[in-house]
């Protein structure tokens, strides 16, 4: 129907226009041709000024009413450390080419106007001018050298990369169609290796080479949170085709493109609350943030940073936002601790693991971080359950099947001495266990030497002989059934139980 009424609409113009123009040849030919012209050029000259001046205005009154809405004004100041330079690179650019619009646009409506047809008056005939020429071909080159040294200026300063020692965060941005993988680095700070031969879809999407121990606490986040006032080195590659990772209020944007990794570095100024907090200031963000529902909370208080694909990659490119969250670096601290690293909880001792089996230093951290949690249980006196004094110590490795501590175990260890000094009346018992499988005379050996070999590390660490009984219980105390492997599995153990504190 609407189509319909545009098209009849249309139609009905068309019909108008011919039948003023049908006039116009009858009058013209009613009042003679000379003075039609006359006329015609005196209203072209006349319309032509009003339509300058009202261009000109409404571009003006249009700037300054979107000013609020474009980056780099009102509200949308830059949120990182380098964005006021891009803006300001911006408005360079905007004054100048401003000036020459306007000067342009001035002159030519104005000219329309004073030089429109008058009987008699002839155009001045100007076949060549040296001095124009230098002028229009100077001036030009002037404004552009500047705009051009100023942009290398600013360029520069932003793609400097970060130099050796330097304290910064690095992320790895991957797009894909139509996804983002975000992977940090975990613990160690450092992000594993990578080869392509390894993708595989819904296993290991970006082939990250398991034997390389970075890899293991590596984790991968749905949003891009990051701290407030540290430098982010954001690593960006694409699988597929070209994708661009961009940060609109940050001032980042860098192509991701399929074999080339390409970076971007920048430091987040405000977090979010701090940003909503000014955005709150004005009177557009005080609008609720579901026009169908004037209850919804306020703009400014729903506002989030964001993170979309800048290049149009495909049908489902729309799909490619994130939302980005810049935390204090405290907040920021508990949230990078909590996340799990993708190796341990989906690949550990699955067929794809090839150190299954093998003891890994990043499942030792993870394993001592929660012994942390559990000895300061165990080492609350208003604590009465007397189940929490008893440890299972996980994270202690063994060479197969004997009481050599593997390196590894380390980790747990200084942990552990740490306690007995912090601690200095602690009193516990350390105790092994075997499954029942094999002679029980060499479980009950093998178990009583790696009670042994725990305790004797301690002591050669200055932890006193009194303060730990080891004893060796062999397969004599299973918590669970030697029937299946979990059971064996839970039955093979390695317990630390406080006695006093
Ligand atoms: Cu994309």
């Amino acid at each position: 129907m609407t189509a319909l009424i545009t098209i009849l609409s249309i139609l009905l113009l068309f019909v108008v226009l011919l039948q003023i123009a049908k006039i116009n040849e009858i009058t013209a030919e009613m009042r003679g041709q000379e003075e039609t012209d006359l006329h015609s050029a005196d209203q072209n000259g006349r319309w032509l000024l009003i339509f300058g001046v009202v261009f000109i205005g409404s571009f003006i009154w249009g700037s300054l009413y979107y000013a609020n809405r474009l980056l780099g004004y009102g509200p949308l100041k830059a949120a990182s450390e380098h964005g006021s330079s891009i803006d300001s690179m911006f408005n360079v650019t905007l004054i100048f080419t401003g000036i020459v619009f306007l000067i342009c646009h001035v002159a030519l409506f104005w000219f329309s106007y004073k030089y429109r047809y008058t009987p008699g008056r002839k155009a001045l005939f100007l076949p060549h001018d040296n001095r124009l020429e230098v002028i229009w071909t100077a001036l030009p080159a002037l404004v552009m050298t500047i705009l051009v040294v100023q942009g290398l200026v600013t360029w520069n300063k932003v793609m400097a990369d970060v130099t050796k020692g330097e304290d910064f965060i690095e992320i790895e941005a991957t797009g894909w169609q139509f996804a983002w993988n975000l992977r940090y680095p975990g613990h160690d700070g450092k992000l594993g290796v990578k080869d392509f031969r390894l993708i595989k879809p819904g296993v290991n999407e970006l082939g990250q080479d398991w034997n390389d121990e970075r890899n293991h606490d590596d984790f991968n986040a749905d949003e891009l949170v990051i701290p407030k006032g540290k430098k982010i080195r954001v690593r960006i590659i694409a699988r597929d085709v070209l994708h661009n990772f961009y940060l609109p209020h940050f001032r980042v944007k860098m192509d991701a493109v399929p074999g080339i990794p390409t970076y971007f570095i920048f430091t987040p100024i405000k977090t979010t609350e701090e940003f909503r907090q000014e955005l709150r200031k004005y009177p557009e963000y005080q609008l609720p943030s579901d026009p169908n529902d004037p209850t919804s909370p306020p703009k400014w208080k729903t506002f989030e940073y964001e993170l979309a694909c800048a290049e149009l990659c495909g049908k489902g490119h729309y799909s490619m936002r994130r939302l980005v969250k810049v935390v204090s670096p405290e907040e920021w601290e508990i949230w990078n601790k909590k996340q799990k690293s993708f190796y341990l909880s989906s690949i550990r001792n699955t067929e794809e693991d090839p150190l299954k089996g093998k003891a890994i230093k990043a499942e030792a951290f993870m394993k001592t971080e929660e012994m942390k949690t559990m000895l300061q249980k165990a080492l609350d006196s208003t604590n009465t359950n007397a189940a929490d004094r008893t440890i299972r110590l996980d994270n202690i490795y063994f060479e197969l099947g004997s009481a050599t501590l593997d390196s590894v175990s380390e980790m747990a260890l200084n942990v552990l001495k740490e306690t007995f000094d912090l601690y200095p009346k602690l009193k516990v018992e350390v105790s092994g266990h075997t499954d029942n499988t094999g002679s029980p005379d060499i479980n009950l050996k093998l178990s009583n030497d790696r009670a042994n070999a725990i305790k004797n590390y301690l002591v050669s660490k200055g932890v006193g002989t009194d303060r730990i009984a080891a004893i060796g219980n062999g397969s004599n105390k299973p918590v669970d059934s030697n029937e299946t492997e979990e059971g064996r599995s839970k039955n093979r153990r390695i317990e630390f139980k406080i006695l006093s504190f």
